[in-house]
């Protein structure tokens, strides 16, 4: 299937390519694409409304593809899980990737917890070219890393740290963070819905509550 994603995030959109590509499905960028304001108060509702405003964008071009949307958050528990929703605006605007890492390691030691847990979360929102939606969610839980670690991955990737063998995410390779990560479970429970029609009707009975 091809599908086009609604995201201006580099590492992201190399991410899902990979991950789809075990599943059949063509990712591309649009080129032009306009991310709407994210307003919602979910990492759900954020991706659904990526996903319906590139399908929007698509149809208007005259392009009859499916639209992806991911919204996706670093989570720490000691700080009631925060920067959640907001990762991409955490710290001081304008900050350098480095910058905000170190924000948030320094916004940790300040609370004085030794609960250094924390994870991923990623939903993904599909829009097919005939309107039908499916959403799905992974998380994967690790450690905040006590200083940032690796040269692989992006974002939050140095600071976050793996239950098994302590290596952060950009420490290991990409293969293998494709592997386990939230993006890839939300990929694997998206695809496994798409191919159930039941849960399709679930997800869409859900919507409407
Ligand atoms: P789009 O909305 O254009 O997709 P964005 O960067 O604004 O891009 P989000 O609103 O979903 O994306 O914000 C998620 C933030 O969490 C963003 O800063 C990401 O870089 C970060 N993030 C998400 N997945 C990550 C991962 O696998 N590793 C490291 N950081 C990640």
């Amino acid at each position: 299937m091809q599908v086009f994603a609604a995201t201006k995030n580099a590492g992201k959109l190399r991410e899902l390519r990979v991950i789809f590509r075990r599943y059949g499905w063509t990712l591309d960028a649009f080129e032009g694409y306009r991310d709407p304001e994210e307003v919602e108060d979910s990492y759900a509702g954020n991706a659904a409304l990526k996903a319906r405003a590139l399908s929007a964008q698509l149809r208007a071009a005259g392009l009859d593809a499916a639209a992806i949307g991911d919204d996706s958050g670093f989570e720490v528990s000691a700080l009631q899980d925060r920067p959640g929703i907001r990762s991409a605006r955490y710290g001081t605007p304008g900050a350098t990737w480095a910058q905000r890492r170190t924000a948030l390691l320094t916004e940790f030691a300040r609370t004085g917890s030794a609960d250094r847990r924390a994870r991923f979360v990623c939903a993904l929102h599909l829009v097919e070219a005939d309107g039908t939606e499916q959403a799905a969610i992974g998380t994967i839980e690790g450690r905040l890393a006590s200083a940032e670690r690796g040269e692989g991955g992006f974002s939050y990737d140095a600071i976050f740290e793996l239950p098994a063998g302590h290596q952060t995410f950009a420490e290991v390779s990409e293969g293998e963070k494709n592997a386990i990560s939230h993006r890839a479970r939300a990929a694997e429970a998206l695809v496994a819905g798409y191919a159930d029609p039941r849960a399709a009707l679930g997800s869409e009975a859900t919507k409407r509550e």
